[in-house]
């Protein structure tokens, strides 16, 4: 009720503008002379707002109505990036604005670039929990998006001499897309012991769980809204504050105002900010007072929500699927445990079913760094009646597993939920899997590594059915329709309409124009003006020149060992090198190339530093050599976020998706640069692998080893001769000779090839890769076979929506079907 009362439906270009100048005027308190560009977005957003809240209400009666069972996704990250264009498009009335807003004087795209990114996410896990929200409202689903609400989202990343900078981004003080719901609060309790007696009237023994500290969490509701649907969602985000409003009154009145003050801010600091670590655990206190936090107000919330229909709880499970993203909601098991045991009075074993039957938990990696394990002290501390509930669960398990393995008595140790270190500690991959009844992997090769490696002993226990694979896919609004509207409407004039973004497996009639003239010619200009754009971004941001004609390498992504960007900083100064030999004349034969990197590095991952500074230093130098010129660029755009990624994408020729074989569980970036016309160069692993088999491996650049040999090629790196391929010394040799600068803040990335087993397999790969970087400029000479590519590529990607796995979720995993979003009201 803050912003304006009326909330009229406007269908007309007059309408839209009635609504965005009254919000400007009287929401704002701005006159329309010094209305600027932000004041534009500002009152286009509210109009646009009024307009979802309507859908939205309806959609929350209607399934209030009709109860059916719902999907909750629990996610600690959802990186959403900008909603105004996304709700735009998804009412329909994009072109109804475009043409308001030019009567007001402004241009659509200055005003939808106002908005600040919402970056509550770190990468690729963050940004299919929000792809999968914009899939589950397009397809109907009655689906709740849980997550937190944090004050500060990802760092904004500088780069300052070279080197990345962290800015806090704050990015709440204009935020129109949430709605504070004061009246949903949970009161959330850290510490505090456990107190068991024996119920007199029942004979059973209770625990319960007193004398914590109590946090408050207030919900915050975000509409997503589907595209062309009335569906529209909630994504419900929980901020902390402290319990008992603002200030504790008794320590205030009792003059004790600093501590009352410090109160305050210790609770609002468990919602204060995103940790950005990215498939790095580090096991900090308040990353679990979060994760508690989060699942307990969540969980709370859907119990609430059951327990008003008045059903039995054994009816819990088939009115509430919950996904859990990872396992940074795995609390939500033994906290659903407690509440129908201690809270609800439940058996054991009945309350156990019932959780079982609720959760399925999604593993997004089979790296040992990345799985998160808590020390028992801490849980012990910090939530002592879910510590014993985990020792009651695993006991359980245990015995379980030793009746029937009778034999197999070195299986407890391996499987045990406590890992008997020092400390121990609680292994949250194995309590996920204990306490769901589906487990996923994200592509079919890592989903083949989840049962093969980390859950091995599991697959024996309860049999091959627990596990199965839903490779990930794409929202094709966000990231074909919205972030390349020129190809999109060119498939569109072909497939009679834009229909097929609700079916993108209608893509295939796209193979049908591969040779025709007029087709080829306009998808090629498409590519062109994109990449023409991106060069107009890379001139404004950065003031360097690049020519849009050449080919655009493309690799941006989180900055990890793993994904080995330094393969491809290394592979660039092999370029340098070669070039730098060659004859001025050789020079202008060979395909000019701008290779484009951008990401971010988690603040203390000091080896990923060094790769940005690397890639950088290699800017500097190359992109200043007159001699030359066109022939390679080098460029690190700062700060890579969704927002620039719609910018990105649609402008490769390349891209590059090259981990170790067997380290990217799926990769989604790969499936958006082909979606948008470009090829990929890539490593036989995650989707790569799928992506191959759907567009046919002519039409895709892979290289290097394969996931099955990469622990022998660890090992010979130790126990065999090291001899390093020549081209790669030869690019060590520049690099310790100080070609790119300060020789020595280079030394470790170099070693950890050299003298340090060469974990990532750089040295293993780096021929294989640079042969195929050769094969690729060879392609791009013969532009006509490139093209063909490109449009028999695009046209095979029906199968990577998001709306395909969020199908698949739903049938296999969550038993929920769509509601019908009738209007009725
Ligand atoms: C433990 C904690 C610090 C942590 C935080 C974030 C651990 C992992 C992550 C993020 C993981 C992530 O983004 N994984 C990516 O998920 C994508 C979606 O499934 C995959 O495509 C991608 O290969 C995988 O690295």
């Amino acid at each position: 009720e803050a912003y304006g009362q009326s909330a009229k439906e406007f269908t007309t270009k007059d309408e839209f503008e009635a609504e965005a100048v009254k919000h400007i005027e009287t929401t704002l308190a701005r006159s329309l002379f010094n209305c600027d560009e932000a004041a534009a977005y500002a009152g286009t957003a509210l109009a646009f707002r009024d307009r979802l809240i309507i859908e939205w209400n309806k959609t929350q009666q209607n399934q209030t109505f009709a109860n059916p069972k719902r999907v909750y996704y629990l996610s600690l990250e959802f990186l959403m990036g900008r909603a105004l264009d996304n709700a735009m498009l998804n009412v329909g009335l994009k072109d109804i604005a475009k043409e308001g807003l030019s009567d007001l004087g402004f241009r659509m795209e200055d005003i939808v670039s106002q908005e600040r990114d919402a970056a509550l996410g770190n990468g690729g896990l963050g940004r299919l929990a929000a792809c999968f929200l914009d899939s589950m409202a397009s397809l109907n689903y009655p689906a709740w998006g849980y997550g937190l609400r944090y004050k500060y989202g990802i760092f904004k990343q500088e780069i300052i001499d070279g080197y990345q900078v962290e800015i806090p981004d704050y990015w709440l003080d204009f935020n129109p897309w949430e709605f504070p719901r004061h009246d949903v609060a949970v009161d959330i309790q850290f510490y505090g012991n456990v107190r068991k007696y024996m119920d007199e009237s029942t004979g059973k023994q209770v625990s319960v769980w007193e004398n914590g500290e109590i946090v408050t969490a207030v919900a915050f509701d975000v509409p997503i809204p589907g595209y062309q649907t009335a569906t529209t969602n909630n994504l419900r985000l929980w901020s902390s504050k402290a319990s008992g409003g603002e200030f504790d009154f008794q320590k205030f009145n009792s003059g004790d105002y600093e501590s009352s003050v410090a109160d305050q801010q210790r609770a609002e600091t468990i919602s204060a900010v995103l940790y950005p670590n990215d498939n790095l655990d580090r096991g900090k206190e308040l990353r679990l007072k979060q994760q508690y936090f989060w699942c307990a107000a969540s969980l709370f919330d859907i119990v609430r929500r059951f327990k008003k229909s008045k059903k039995a709880w054994k009816e819990f499970p088939s009115q509430v699927a919950i996904q859990l993203n990872d396992t940074h909601p795995t609390l939500a098991i033994p906290e659903l445990q407690r509440i129908l045991v201690d809270i609800e009075g439940l058996e054991w074993d009945e309350a156990w079913s019932i959780v079982q039957n609720t959760f399925g938990y999604t593993n997004h990696t089979v790296m040992p760094e990345a799985l998160e394990k808590w020390s028992v002290p801490l849980l012990q501390y910090l939530l002592p009646r879910h510590l014993q509930i985990i020792y009651d669960i695993n006991l359980n398990f245990l015995q379980y597993v030793e009746r029937t393995f009778p034999k197999e008595r070195e299986m407890l140790g391996r499987v045990s939920i406590i890992e008997e270190s020092q400390p121990k500690m609680v292994r949250m991959a194995y309590l996920a899997v204990i306490g769901s009844h589906k487990v996923n992997g994200v592509a079919e090769l890592h989903s083949d590594l989840v049962r093969t490696t980390i859950f091995k002993d599991f697959v024996k226990i309860y049999g091959p059915d627990k596990f199965t694979n839903v490779t990930n896919g794409i929202t094709p609004r966000r990231w074909l329709h919205q972030a390349n509207p020129r190809l999109s409407d060119l498939i569109a004039s072909k497939l009679g309409g834009h229909d097929f973004l609700k079916d993108l497996t209608m893509l295939n009639q796209v193979e049908k124009y591969v040779d025709d003239k007029a087709f080829r010619k306009e998808f090629q200009e498409i590519k062109y003006a994109n990449k023409v754009r991106l060069a107009k971004y890379i001139k404004d941001t950065m003031g360097v020149s690049v020519n849009p004609a050449a080919l655009f390498d493309i690799q941006v992504k989180r900055i990890h060992e793993y994904k080995r960007q330094q393969l491809n900083i290394f592979g660039v100064i092999h370029r340098y090198l070669t070039l730098k030999k060659m004859s001025p004349e050789e020079r202008k034969k060979v395909t000019p190339r701008v290779s484009i990197f951008g990401g971010k590095a988690a603040p203390g991952y000091w080896q990923a530093k060094n790769i940005i500074h690397l890639i950088n230093a290699v800017g500097k130098v190359v992109n200043a050599d007159k001699e030359i010129g066109d022939a390679l660029k080098v460029i690190f755009l700062e700060d890579y976020n969704v927002s620039k990624a719609e910018i990105i994408t649609p402008a490769s020729d390349i891209s590059e998706h090259i981990s170790t074989a067997g380290t990217e569980a799926s990769g989604t970036s790969n499936m958006k640069f082909v979606l948008n016309g470009g090829l990929i160069i890539g490593t036989c692993d995650g989707a790569n692998i799928e992506i191959t088999r759907e567009i046919g491996e002519q039409n895709i650049f892979l290289f290097g080893n394969l996931a099955e040999d990469v622990e022998d090629l660890r090992h010979a790196h130790f126990y065999s001769e090291f001899h390093l391929d020549d081209d790669l010394a030869a690019v060590f040799k520049a690099i310790r000779e100080g070609m790119f600068g300060d020789a020595e803040s280079f030394t470790a990335l170099v070693n950890s090839v050299t003298d340090h087993g060469d974990y990532y397999l750089v040295s293993d790969d780096f021929h294989s890769y640079v042969e195929t970087h050769k094969l690729i400029d060879e392609a791009y000479q013969s532009q006509e076979e490139w093209v063909t590519k490109c449009i028999t590529a695009v046209s095979r990607m029906g199968f990577f929506t998001s709306d395909r796995c969020i199908d698949e979720y739903a049938e296999m995993i969550w038993n929920v079907e769509p509601l019908n979003p009738k209007v009725n009201g």
